[in-house]
């Protein structure tokens, strides 16, 4: 033990100005705007997600979710390098050596404890965020759920370090960038923006000249926080489309619009959508099948409506086709019916969704034959998909074969 303790660093062995409190609280500050909005919006879209609750999810407005999942991928992206140069900062307290006696150990025990929830599951958040916003994912466990209960261990190990660290974070916030009061002992003297001119808060000339000064490690960090943005946000901002050479997402797809499973992916077959198609819609004992001709005979409906995709990228469309409660209406099903939808998909989950009530009335829900004035294509669920307001993308159920009214 003493000899690996002889061996690690200590926490006087960093000495580098810009590790000071000054400077991670002011990282701290907008990291922690990051992950609130991430978890609030993570909220949206988890709920958005749940079938079973009890006040719908409303329709209204169309784009909400489209802003709260844009919103959500967008400060998670944002939070990367401001955790990286936070993390950065702090970093030397972890060779901080315990004080002695039981109590002393007991508490250091506890406050690392809680950094390592607070890290670890940030570090979990923000890693498997991205890879699923890449489309990436290796791994066994339920991406939702998981991501889902590892935010709750964050926002609440979060809520604990401000509340601890309340005091230094007040002090540093309310200290000039280049106070030294708050500093580890052992640190050398901040170089300022102003070569030769004294350091606020200390006496002693800063000579050296050269090197980052904190103003310029925040400069730069606020610079990478925002090139991460704009180098992702175009999969949501049409107007960022151009810019976001890193987007995953960069609105291009057959008919102007991205595919997330293509039909080769699911398993549908040119076959299955072929002529012997047929849409079953059911309500109780009460069946009708109906080809796409049916469909086409029946009064068709316009609307603009986005799409937008849990991984974080979205696009306005023109759908055109039945209304999902006409639909109802040939089995004598109240529009105000909640739904199970499901797909000739083979492979892979979201094979199911349920329709809730909420949708279902709203005009604008809509069994899409048409995207942007031309037949579905068979990537974009021909011959028809579900398209309905404020809904996750992953909702938006493609390769229809059957609408049943739960009971
Ligand atoms: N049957 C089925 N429908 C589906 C999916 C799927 O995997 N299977 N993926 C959904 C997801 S995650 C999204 S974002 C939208 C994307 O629609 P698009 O591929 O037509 O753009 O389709 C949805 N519809
Ligand atoms: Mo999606």
């Amino acid at each position: 033990m003493s000899r690996l303790a002889e061996r690690l660093p200590r926490e006087d062995s960093f000495r580098s100005e810009l590790r000071s409190p000054t400077v991670a609280a002011r990282v701290g500050l907008w990291l922690g705007v990051c992950f609130t909005v991430c978890f609030l919006t993570g909220l949206v879209s988890h709920y958005a997600q749940n079938v079973d609750h009890p006040v719908p999810f409303p329709a209204s407005p169309s784009w909400g979710y489209r802003v709260t999942q844009g919103l959500h991928v967008i400060t998670g992206t944002a939070a990367v390098p401001l955790l990286l140069v936070k993390l950065w900062t702090v970093f030397p307290r972890l060779f901080a050596r315990p004080g002695r006696g039981v109590r002393a150990l007991a508490v250091t025990a506890l406050e690392r404890a809680s950094i390592l929830a607070l890290v670890g599951s940030a570090v979990f958040l923000l890693v498997t965020g991205l890879m699923n916003s890449a489309q990436w994912y290796p791994w066994a466990f339920s991406f939702r759920s998981t991501h889902y209960a590892v935010a709750w261990v964050a926002i609440g190990s979060l809520v604990v370090h401000v509340a601890v660290k309340l005091p230094v974070i007040r002090a540093a916030l309310g200290a000039d960038v280049d106070d030294t009061t708050l500093d580890r002992p052992h640190t050398d003297m901040p170089r300022t923006d102003r070569p030769g001119t004294d350091g606020p808060g200390t006496d002693r000339p800063t000579e050296r000249g050269g090197g980052l000064s904190r103003r310029g490690l925040l400069r730069t960090t606020w610079a990478a926080a925002g090139l991460a943005v704009l180098a992702t946000a175009g999969s949501t901002v049409p107007l960022l489309r151009t810019v976001s050479v890193l987007a995953v997402r960069t609105g291009d797809g057959p008919q102007g619009l991205p595919v997330n499973r293509s039909a080769a992916a699911a398993q549908v077959t040119t076959d299955d959508v072929g002529d012997s198609y047929r849409l079953t819609v059911a309500h109780g004992s009460r069946t009708v099948e109906l080809g796409r001709e049916d469909l086409l005979a029946m009064t068709q409906h316009t609307v603009d409506l986005p799409i937008a995709c849990v991984e974080g990228w979205s696009a306005d469309a023109t759908w055109t086709g039945v209304r999902v409660a006409d639909l109802l209406a040939l089995v004598e099903a109240p529009a105000d019916s909640d739904l199970r939808v499901t797909s000739l998909q083979r492979a892979g989950a979201f094979g199911t969704t349920a329709l809730q009530a909420s949708f279902v009335e709203d005009d604008r829900t809509l069994l899409a034959l048409q995207v942007n004035g031309e037949t579905l294509s068979l990537d974009h669920g021909f011959p028809c998909r579900i398209i309905a307001p404020n809904r996750p993308g992953v909702l938006q159920t493609k390769w229809v074969t059957s609408l049943e009214v739960l009971a």
